[in-house]
């Protein structure tokens, strides 16, 4: 069994497994590298070649318990049929909408568009290099992807009034992403995906209605995933009651985002738990570092937990402190 599978299902917790969410990515040398040749972001991913040597570089690297694929939670709304674009110093820049195309998109052309995603599953499932490690398979929550494909730029600086005005649109749409994300999952998973983690990185935008937004569309997701036999992680990042969330969505397991105090949150929550860290103190020294890692071994000593950031590691990232941090975590008794 592998160490995440482990610390889920047994609740054993005297070894801590560790993977950083982003560890594919920018703060890589060999990432860049490939990266910079290759300037178009979604043709990068729907390359199984390619995307195969991204998703291991970190784990040559740094032997981490699980590898996440490398593709991105707007290849959904790619597959939907949405343009997507990735620019530079600006982000994703998505295309207009159009409802009535929504609405007949089959599952087989889905699938279709998505087909390299797939592959890439396949192959890592066949060349046996992440024995006795788990290959997390994604999506993004259904609210994520909506703020997406309606503002159609990342939502950093919040989302306006506009945003809310067609309310029909809003409910068609999460009633297509339900759909559409459910068979993702399946894809994945009859890929070979041995667990599933649900991305609602802008879940905090949410002010009210979250049963509509968040317990509902998340709900749906997590006892699907879990129909299928696989274990599903929920990341509902900047919601302000992570037991809540827990007590109502019951995922397999919860990333909390840094805002989260950890010693307040331990005596409230049953599920086990991933991540916490700010992704910023890998951005400072190793003292530092140290003492804040060890904060989160000791809190969640006898609780089962997974180590992993509070949010995607930084681009800026030192290598050297990533090796630290898995020196620290692996030697921590
Ligand atoms: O070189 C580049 O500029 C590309 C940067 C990059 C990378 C490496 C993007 C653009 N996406 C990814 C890969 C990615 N994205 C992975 C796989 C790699 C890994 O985790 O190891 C995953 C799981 C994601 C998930 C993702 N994409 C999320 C959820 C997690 C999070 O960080 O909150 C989100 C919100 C996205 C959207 C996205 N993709 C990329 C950008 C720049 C953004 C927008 C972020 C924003 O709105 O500010």
């Amino acid at each position: 069994m592998t160490p995440i599978k482990e610390c889920l299902i047994n609740k054993k917790t005297n070894i801590t497994p560790i993977w950083l969410m982003r560890q594919a990515g920018r703060y890589l040398p060999e990432f860049r590298e490939i990266r910079k040749v290759n300037t178009n972001f979604i043709d990068l991913c729907l390359n199984p070649i390619l995307s195969e040597e991204i998703t291991l570089q970190p784990i040559n690297r740094f032997g981490f318990d699980a590898a996440i694929i490398f593709s991105d939670i707007l290849m959904l709304p790619y597959g939907l049929g949405q343009n997507v674009e990735f620019k530079k110093n600006l982000g994703p820049n998505l295309g207009k909408i159009n409802l009535d195309n929504l609405l007949i998109i089959d599952e087989n052309e889905f699938t279709k568009k998505l087909s390299p995603i797939y592959e890439l599953l396949k192959n890592l499932n066949r060349n046996n290099k992440l024995k006795n490690k788990d290959l997390i398979g994604f999506v993004g929550a259904p609210w994520t992807l909506l703020v997406y494909m309606i503002n159609r730029l990342s939502p950093k600086n919040g989302l306006s009034e506009e945003f809310f005005k067609d309310l029909k649109l809003i409910e068609n749409l999460l009633m297509i992403l339900d759909k559409f994300i459910k068979i993702h999952i399946k894809n994945q998973i009859n890929s070979g995906a041995t667990m599933i983690q649900i991305f609602d990185s802008w879940a905090g935008l949410i002010k009210n209605n979250y049963d509509e937004y968040l317990y509902n569309p998340t709900s749906s997701l997590v006892e699907y995933t879990k129909s299928l036999g696989v274990p599903v992680i929920c990341f509902p990042r900047g919601i302000s009651d992570y037991t809540k969330f827990c007590e109502i969505v019951k995922p397999s397991m919860v990333n909390i985002d840094y805002n989260v105090n950890p010693k307040t949150l331990i005596d409230k929550i049953d599920v086990p738990v991933q991540g916490g860290l700010d992704p910023k103190v890998l951005l400072t020294d190793k003292d530092n570092l140290k003492s804040e890692v060890t904060k989160y071994l000791e809190v969640f000593r006898d609780h089962p937990y997974v180590f992993n950031l509070g949010h995607g590691i930084l681009p800026e990232t030192q290598i050297q402190m990533v090796e630290d941090l898995v020196k620290i975590v692996r030697n921590y008794k």
